[in-house]
């Protein structure tokens, strides 16, 4: 799976191209849309590990929709996105954690059938104290017989309707993964020129793992059966569990994806409904984490066949391996009704 990217030289262009050509009825859309996205990674990966010298850390006098304070990377990042993908006559519309509303498309630009939704500074509490940030995304097709713009209703589709989906990590490299549902694979950006290279070919979620990944100050504010799965992962278990938590989504999937292990947000009295949000964090990752041979929950359902409501909904996630999943599934009593 892991690739030395001095030999493994296909660059993400040239590996787009190459998958497109396995879809007779392609027609370039997307190879261009993910080019796109993938220079926006790359202007704010940039951005992000100059933050330190450039006095760009630190809040601005905003807040975003969820009343969480905007750090200036998140603004940043959220503009670099719109203006790497508003121009390309490809979308009918695009939706972002960081803005309450759906964003149009300039009257300027033609329409498309492509509508995407991003996070794109996941992690920014992260973001003054030099951790682990990305980006993720998800795109789909605009199904609702309609022309031009696209309304709210044609975001509420469910994860399973995924054309396309990724996220960039900026971490010690910078790295890009995504699927179009032909698995998951990786690209590490080479700074010296500037390309994300192949170096993860077909990565495969291990069927189980050792990791669990939870917010452990939140246990007194857990359902009993929840604080009785993690109580036996650290103590029952045939096997020594490990708990790794970063407290950036992308940084903790990305781990727990190259080396197996369960990544837990479940719902608590804090946050009955969960923390993350079903559009641009759980669907995107459940997405790969599918392709990759692995499950996505809330509880009760896979988190792809949940339908929207609304496009900042939130939900419990728990996601990761099949065997810490599915034991999860075990415990909280899937099936029964909510
Ligand atoms: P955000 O930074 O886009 O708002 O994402 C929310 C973050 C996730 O990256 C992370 O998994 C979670 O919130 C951590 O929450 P907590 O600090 O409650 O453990
Ligand atoms: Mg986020």
């Amino acid at each position: 799976m892991l690739m030395d990217i001095r030999t493994g030289s296909s660059t993400l262009s040239r590996f787009i191209l190459a998958e497109q050509r396995h879809f007779p009825e392609a027609t370039g859309d997307l190879t261009l849309i993910l080019e796109q996205i993938a220079f926006a990674a790359k202007l704010i990966g940039r951005e992000v590990n100059k933050a330190g010298i450039a006095n760009i850390i630190g809040s601005v006098d905003s807040f975003n929709i969820h009343g969480e304070g905007q750090q200036k990377l998140d603004v940043f990042a959220n503009s670099r996105m719109i203006q790497a993908l508003d121009h390309l006559g490809l979308f009918c519309g695009m939706a972002s954690e960081e803005e309450e509303h759906i964003i149009p498309i300039p009257d300027k630009y033609p329409k498309g059938k492509y509508l995407i939704v991003f996070d794109p500074l996941d992690g920014s509490s992260n973001i003054d104290v030099n951790v682990n940030i990305g980006t993720i995304f998800g795109i789909y097709k605009k199904i609702n017989q309609h022309p031009g713009d696209a309304n709210t209703a044609d975001f509420l589709q469910k994860g399973r309707q995924l054309t396309c989906a990724g996220y960039i990590v900026y971490g010690s490299s910078t790295m890009f993964v995504y699927t179009t549902g032909r698995g998951v694979n990786g690209f590490t950006l080479d700074p010296t020129v500037g390309e994300f290279i192949l170096s993860h070919r077909d990565i495969m979620l291990p069927d189980t793992g050792k990791i669990y990944s939870v917010n452990e100050g939140n246990f007194e504010k857990w359902t009993p059966e929840m604080q009785k799965y993690i109580v036996d992962l650290r103590s029952k278990m045939d096997k020594a569990y490990t708990a790794r938590y970063i407290g950036s989504l992308v940084a903790d999937f990305h781990r727990n994806l190259l080396k197996g292990g369960v990544f837990l947000y479940p719902e608590d009295k804090k946050n009955p409904k969960g923390k993350l949000r079903l559009l641009y964090e759980a669907n995107p990752l459940a997405f790969i984490t599918e392709q990759a041979g692995g499950r996505a929950v809330d509880g009760f359902n896979e988190i792809l066949d949940i339908q929207p409501e609304n496009i900042h909904q939130r939900v419990p996630l728990i996601i990761g391996s099949k065997n810490e999943v599915d034991m999860y599934m075990k415990y909280v009593g899937a099936g029964k009704n909510k």
